[in-house]
């Protein structure tokens, strides 16, 4: 089995300091928190950004701190820029971030709802856009999927050529609207995708660590973070991000699965520095 890559979502669009007072807001946070994460064993930080007031927002100067600060305390971590910023968010406002040239970056595969009256709005014709820019700039996407369809919608991509293979799927999985957390789903999603893929998991809420659990047995990877869940243990709120990868790489030990460090993450998604 390869190793395992460890990505830690330190902050997202929508956690609050309100549900997790320690869900980084300003660039020292988040930088503090990207270097925990990477001690800790994560060789991808999936990168979304705030203002130090704590709204969500996908400005180029704002990911260029971040990302300049987090590269001077981990020079070698992969970073991962957010196309998908928050919700309502306009095309052209979360691709900024893709301007300055990261060696990774998502690319989200269909709309879904978020709940209450949320769309997470991906048209096909959005995917495209988004698919040729990730191209254009030789980036390499991990497709976000959070229902089987994406997938499906993905390998349809792929096959017009607006998706380059190996292709690197995110499962996430138990947001409202998107495949529920089941055992029975992820081995419903992993074996949808081609054998020459790669995939990373990511559990929603309470679904986080018992899918991180399977991802490392099934031989896929594993997203933990604030974004998807603010929870070490039920009810106890995490002190870090890296409370959550530590708790990743307990797990995969136990399961005698090694962690992968940045370099190693790269050979196996197959991304050229
Ligand atoms: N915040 C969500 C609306 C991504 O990063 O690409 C979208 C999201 C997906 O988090
Ligand atoms: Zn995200």
């Amino acid at each position: 089995m390869e190793k395992l890559i460890i990505t830690a979502a330190i902050c997202g669009a929508e956690v609050t300091k309100k549900q997790n007072p320690n869900v980084p807001y300003t660039v020292e946070e988040i930088a503090r928190e990207a270097e925990k994460c990477y001690k800790a064993g994560a060789s991808i930080i999936h990168l979304h950004v705030r203002y130090d007031d704590g709204t969500p927002t996908q400005d180029k100067e704002r990911f260029r701190a971040c990302i300049e600060a987090i590269r001077e305390r981990c020079p070698n971590v992969i970073i991962q820029p957010s196309t998908g910023g928050g919700v309502g968010m306009t095309n052209e406002e979360r691709l900024q971030p893709v301007y300055l040239m990261p060696e990774m970056a998502t690319l989200d595969c269909g709309t879904v709802n978020f709940g209450g009256d949320d769309i997470f709005v991906n048209t096909e014709n959005t995917i495209i856009y988004f698919a040729e820019k990730l191209n254009e700039f030789g980036i390499k996407p991990e497709l976000e999927v959070f229902d089987k369809g994406m997938i499906d919608a993905a390998l349809r991509l792929n096959k017009k050529g607006y998706i380059k293979e190996p292709m690197h799927f995110n499962f996430v999985m138990g947001v409202n609207g998107g495949i529920s957390g089941e055992p029975r789903d992820l081995i419903f999603m992993a074996e949808s995708v081609p054998k020459n893929s790669t995939w990373t998991v990511t559990g929603i809420g309470r679904y986080q660590f018992p899918l991180a659990t399977m991802g490392i047995i099934m031989g896929g990877n594993v997203r933990v973070g604030f974004e998807d869940n603010i929870y070490i243990s039920k009810g106890v709120l995490a002190n870090s991000n890296a409370e959550l990868v530590e708790k990743v790489v307990r797990i995969a030990k136990e399961f005698g699965r090694d962690i992968a460090t940045p370099d190693e993450a790269r050979e196996i998604l197959g991304i050229k520095r």
